[in-house]
């Protein structure tokens, strides 16, 4: 792999820092939403209601670990550490006359931590939260007043933190707003049954788009050395068989992809676009000078989530469904115990897809199997399982970078530390190279430890992905 290539992990505030009152932070839609099981749909409120257990708000407590996470990293070697600003640190409530200072001094803080050992910080801006006044005051992201505060409070952190981060990703997943039944966490949503969820997600997605190109405008206009990304969930499907209308029923389950990335590297709603604009059955409003913003404010490279895939078919199948995506089963892959298929392959062909399509470099942002893991009785954490998910798809990415000539930036497994499950609000489905002592009653002492694949990542990356083996 190249001598630059950016090895390294991601979390997201919401499902780490905890401290959620603390030093003047606002109330997310995170927030307010109780813990869940497998299977489960976590429940919603719509304030915090005394002697329910919301796992966001203590987390794994990053807000006063940074320090000792971030040594764990540099221990592990990385590069670069992928992570988000919570909105409602730096304005609480989303549309407050001036920032909060306690909320941008934590970040300074953070991203000092992480120069001092030579780590790049990767930061998403928007990353499943938002200010919950802003879903009651306005409605979330149905209206445009939200691209205002988007883009301010984007160019809040842009000045303040432009001599110490380079890499910025504008929103987490942002095609999950129109794959998801319920875009809570991507967009404060919870479709009204006055309304027609076609209009809704096509709306809200215009207006994110906006956000980010306008976003993607002021970040080079503060320091053109900014390199700002889009990113997607990438949820590869297949064929079912070579039946040509499961290829037609296959390419349509695959638009949310495009309908966004056409938008974010191309900078127009192109002719993928507007065929899913019709399958939706929804219709939303653009203004003047719209099409100018996105043509203007297209992205450098392009992240990506890749835990799964799916097979799709013109005939009813069984479906699984992810915390986002759902799709058929295929008969050659392994699942997980959250009913996650496991295709290292998919992430080549993922790679070659997204390369050939944009010709734009890529970003594996997230990718990783949760799984329970079990503590020995002296305190090792043995997750052989792991182990091999992670090298069958290191395997993968460099066969597309080596082989298919990708132009690949980096790659960081999700949840680099154990964290709290964004589908399910668990802490028990883990995905972490750094086990975290907390149950999901969010009982726990929070003491961190290495498991076994924290020894061999560590090795992975001094050797720059040279030796994947055990
Ligand atoms: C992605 C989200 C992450 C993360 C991950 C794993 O969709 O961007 O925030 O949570 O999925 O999903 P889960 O936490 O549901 O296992």
């Amino acid at each position: 792999m190249d001598k630059n290539f950016l090895w390294g992990g991601a979390t997201a505030a919401n499902q780490c820092e905890g401290a959620y009152n603390a030093g003047g932070k606002g109330l997310s839609v995170a927030d307010v939403e109780m813990g869940g099981a497998k299977g489960k749909p976590r429940e919603i409120h719509d304030c915090v209601h005394p002697g329910c257990y919301y796992p966001s708000h203590e987390a794994i407590d990053f807000y006063h670990h940074y320090k000792e996470d971030i040594r764990l990293f540099a221990e592990m070697g990385f590069k670069c550490y992928r992570m988000s600003i919570a909105w409602t640190r730096i304005f609480p409530n989303g549309d407050d006359p001036e920032p909060n200072e306690a909320g941008l001094q934590f970040y300074d803080d953070v991203f000092d931590e992480l120069h001092k050992y030579g780590i790049e910080p990767v930061v998403t801006l928007h990353h499943y939260e938002m200010p919950l006044h802003l879903v009651q005051q306005y409605g979330a992201w149905r209206s445009r007043k939200l691209v205002d505060l988007a883009v301010r409070y984007a160019k809040v952190v842009f000045e303040r933190y432009k001599h110490k981060v380079k890499y910025w990703i504008t929103f987490n997943e942002i095609n999950a707003i129109v794959i998801s039944p319920r875009p809570w966490h991507q967009a404060g949503i919870i479709y009204r049954e006055d309304e027609n969820p076609g209009d809704v997600k096509l709306q809200a997605a215009h207006h994110q788009l906006l956000a980010s190109a306008l976003t993607v405008q002021a970040g080079h206009a503060i320091n053109p050395d900014f390199k700002i990304g889009c990113m997607l969930i990438y949820h590869l499907s297949y064929p079912k068989t070579c039946r040509p209308e499961d290829q037609v029923v296959n390419r349509e389950k695959m638009l949310p992809q495009f309908y966004f990335g056409d938008v974010q590297v191309r900078g127009y709603y192109s002719n993928t676009c507007k065929r899913y604009q019709e399958m939706t059955g929804g219709h939303f409003t653009m203004e003047p000078g719209d099409e100018e913003i996105l043509r203007k404010g297209t992205v450098d490279f392009i992240s990506f989530s890749y835990y799964f895939s799916s097979v799709a078919s013109i005939e009813p199948m069984t479906e699984l469904v992810g915390n986002v995506a759902k799709g058929g089963r295929n008969p050659y892959l392994d699942i997980t115990e959250w009913g996650w298929q496991i295709d290292p392959v998919g992430l080549r062909t993922t790679l070659n897809q997204l390369y050939d399509r944009y010709q734009k470099p890529l970003f594996i942002v997230e990718n990783g199997m949760g799984a329970r893991d079990t503590v020995e009785p002296d305190g090792s954490i043995h997750d052989p399982y792991r182990i091999e998910y992670l090298r069958r798809h290191i395997t993968a990415l460099k066969q597309a970078v080596e082989v298919d000539h990708v132009d690949l930036m980096g790659y960081c497994p999700w949840g680099c530390i154990d964290l709290v499950s964004a589908g399910t609000g668990e802490m028990e489905k883990r995905y972490g190279f750094i086990y975290v002592d907390k149950n999901n009653r969010g009982e726990g002492t929070l003491a961190r430890s290495r498991k076994d694949s924290f020894f061999w990542y560590k090795k992975v990356i001094a050797l720059n992905g040279e030796d994947l083996s055990g």
